[in-house]
């Protein structure tokens, strides 16, 4: 790996962004080798939690420019340049941001493609592509608009300004805003709680919750439901509702 460090503590694997000399700008070969390692581990009943991660000083400062600069209207389109990030959101595992210092552009749409959102309170926010004379183009107009709102979404994505962990946290961006140097620990024992879990009722959770952005609120009760009701199906159900009532703790199999 060249872009990225890994490292797996039990059911928790760890990702390390790791191209300081730009910021840990996203290129290429970076999503290639993202994707590569998370795409496996994503089938691997023992890993129940990602968290994704940068430097103590900054989380991505967007997407490669230098990368990008030269291409073409015709390059982009033909390599439906960066489609493959959806390839990244759609991962099943649940996905944790600890996130320190700047998340810019492709950093941002990063965080957001993450299930939950650890900032430190120096983490910086925003979708400054308008200064480069583009749009976001990982998902940034549309995820920020539906977790933050229109008027937010429009404010960051048109002045191109930044926001603190403190307003994203307001605007529904971030989960939590701790001490900078609590930023990786937390997140840490958030992805531990998470993977200790019953991994089908994880994932169905993280589904269901995802649901609400997609659909009107009938269809995403009606989902919710049917999806609860199956779960019975399942040997964590018995395990969880037989332990809670024989009052020890629930030993989860994922099955
Ligand atoms: N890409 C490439 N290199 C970068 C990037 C980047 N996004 N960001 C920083 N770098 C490089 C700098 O060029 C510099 O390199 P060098 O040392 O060789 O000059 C090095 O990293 C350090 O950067 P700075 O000197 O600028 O560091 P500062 O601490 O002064 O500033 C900032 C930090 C504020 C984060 C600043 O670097 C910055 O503004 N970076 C760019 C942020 C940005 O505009 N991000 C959006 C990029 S576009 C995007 O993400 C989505 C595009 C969607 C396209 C859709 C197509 C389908």
């Amino acid at each position: 790996m060249n872009n990225l460090k890994i490292e797996r503590d039990g059911r928790v694997v760890t990702v390390r962004l790791h191209r300081p000399h730009v910021l840990n700008a996203l290129n290429g070969e970076l999503l290639a080798e993202l994707l590569e390692v998370l795409g496996e581990l994503d089938t691997a009943p023992e890993v129940g939690c990602f968290v994704v991660t940068g430097s103590e000083k900054v989380f991505a400062a967007g997407a490669d420019i230098r990368e990008m600069a030269p291409r073409t209207a015709v390059d982009m389109a033909a390599e439906d340049c960066f489609a493959a990030w959806e390839t990244f959101a759609d991962l099943r595992t649940p996905k944790i941001a600890a996130v320190n210092g700047p998340a810019l552009g492709g950093g941002c749409e990063l965080a957001m493609m993450c299930d939950l959102v650890i900032a430190g309170e120096s983490a910086v926010f925003g979708q400054p592509e308008i200064k480069l004379g583009v749009i976001p183009g990982i998902g940034g107009t549309q995820r920020l608009t539906r977790l933050a709102g229109r008027a937010k979404a429009m404010d960051l994505v048109l002045t191109g300004r930044t926001m603190d962990a403190k307003e994203a946290e307001s605007c529904g961006l971030v989960s939590r805003v701790v001490p900078d140097d609590r930023v990786l620990p937390e997140a840490l024992e958030a992805a531990a709680t998470i993977a200790a879990y019953g991994r089908t009722a994880v994932r169905a959770a993280r589904e269901c919750v995802d649901r609400a952005l997609e659909t009107g609120l009938r269809d995403g009760i009606r989902y919710e439901r049917r999806v609860f009701h199956a779960l019975f199906a399942t040997h964590d159900q018995k395990e969880g509702m037989t332990a809670f009532l024989e009052k020890r703790a629930p030993r989860f199999t994922g099955r």
